[in-house]
């Protein structure tokens, strides 16, 4: 007798249960070669379904007298068991060609190089303003900060400029319906910190500072500044000078030259602006570029802070017009305009 085995492994015949009946044939077949589950589906709708094939030869047998329907009946129930077998045999076959080739369209080459992301770096003013920052405390100076929106007092008063006083005209700036104003300089810190602390200090303050300006080459209308202040026993005009030249040697390189001309500040007395020697990239000609004023602080701004006896000197630059000098920046304009063939230049350059 036939076991549905050779030499002990399972026919395909064994495998898909007892033998189909031959007309199954071309079925079993289109079954086989269906190329997707519809296709399959619409098979089985035509052979399974409500008026499918099989389904009418199954609803026929009633009409067969009892012994023809046995034998009638095993055979359509074989034929029925072995479509539905081959329609099973060919969903798991499809799926799992599916499944194979998602794998293949999804798998991962882990031994590609990877998509950099692009990485973002400091903007040349922070760079500048952190090494100024660095050079100051290396000399011994405290770095503190204050507020943008300051009031008439600490940014004009208590720095000796009266009401009405015309020095205010060099300054226009924004107001605030409440009358206080966006901080025209960093020189209100040179009050707000003396009324906190007692002499001897030395202090840098850098920050953002706001004019009413006509914007050009060398003007902003929002810029940052660096203010320092010095007070104690006999402080000169001499540590004012040195201390301005440290910054710009360590700034700029040895050997920069710098100069103080008489000027007037209400807040200084005496009071210079600083100058620096520079190759103006624009016009290829060296000349003296204006940083920032300074001086010996007024007795004025001492007696508002309530102190007495003191000596001190204060600066106060801009530094986007210092950072124009070591990268030869031809238009002060550059650092606000966001563009990246501009910015990336200076990536990491301090
Ligand atoms: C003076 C004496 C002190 O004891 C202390 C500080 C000062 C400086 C004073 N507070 C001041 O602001 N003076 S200033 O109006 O001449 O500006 C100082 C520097 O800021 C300028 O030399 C320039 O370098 C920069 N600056 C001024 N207006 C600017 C500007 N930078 C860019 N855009 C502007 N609109």
């Amino acid at each position: 007798m036939h076991d549905g085995s050779e030499n002990g492994r399972p026919t395909e015949a064994a495998k898909a249960g007892p033998q189909a009946p031959a007309e199954a044939g071309p079925w079993l077949a289109a079954i086989a070669e269906a190329q997707d589950a519809a296709a399959l589906q619409e098979l089985r709708v035509r052979l399974l379904g409500k008026r499918g094939e099989i389904t009418q030869r199954l609803k026929a047998l009633g009409q067969l007298d009892p012994e023809a329907r046995r034998e009638a009946g095993r055979q359509v129930n074989l034929l029925k068991r072995s479509v539905e077998e081959a329609l099973e045999a060919r969903r798991a076959e499809l799926e799992r060609q599916r499944l194979e080739a998602q794998l293949a369209s999804e798998r991962v080459d882990v031994t590609l190089p990877g998509t950099r992301p692009p990485q973002g770096g400091l903007h040349l003013l922070t760079l500048v303003t952190n090494r100024l920052l660095d050079v100051f405390q290396s000399l011994g100076y405290e770095v503190v900060t204050g507020p943008e929106l300051e009031t008439d007092y600490y940014n004009f008063e208590a720095l000796n400029f009266p009401p009405d006083h015309p020095a205010r005209d060099t300054q226009d700036t924004f107001w605030t319906t409440d009358g206080r104003l966006l901080r025209t300089h960093t020189s209100p810190m040179q009050v707000r910190y003396m009324e906190t602390h007692r002499p001897p200090f030395k202090v840098v303050v850098p920050g953002k500072v706001f004019r009413n300006e006509a914007v050009d080459v060398t003007h902003e209308a929002q810029f940052n500044q660096l203010e320092a202040l010095v007070v104690g026993e006999r402080i000169t005009m001499a540590d004012l000078r040195g201390a301005i030249n440290e910054m710009a040697q360590a700034l700029i390189g040895p050997g920069t030259k710098t100069r103080l001309q008489p000027t007037y500040f209400p807040f200084v007395e005496p009071g210079a602006e600083f100058a620096i020697w520079w190759t103006n990239p624009r016009t290829g000609r060296e000349e003296w570029l204006e940083l920032g004023g300074c001086g010996m602080v007024h007795p004025k701004v001492f007696e508002a802070a309530g102190y007495e006896g003191v000596t001190g000197f204060a600066f106060g630059f801009g530094i986007e017009r210092l950072a124009l000098v070591p990268y030869a920046i031809p238009d002060i304009r550059y650092f606000y305009q966001g563009d990246m063939r501009v910015l990336e230049q200076f990536r990491g350059v301090l």
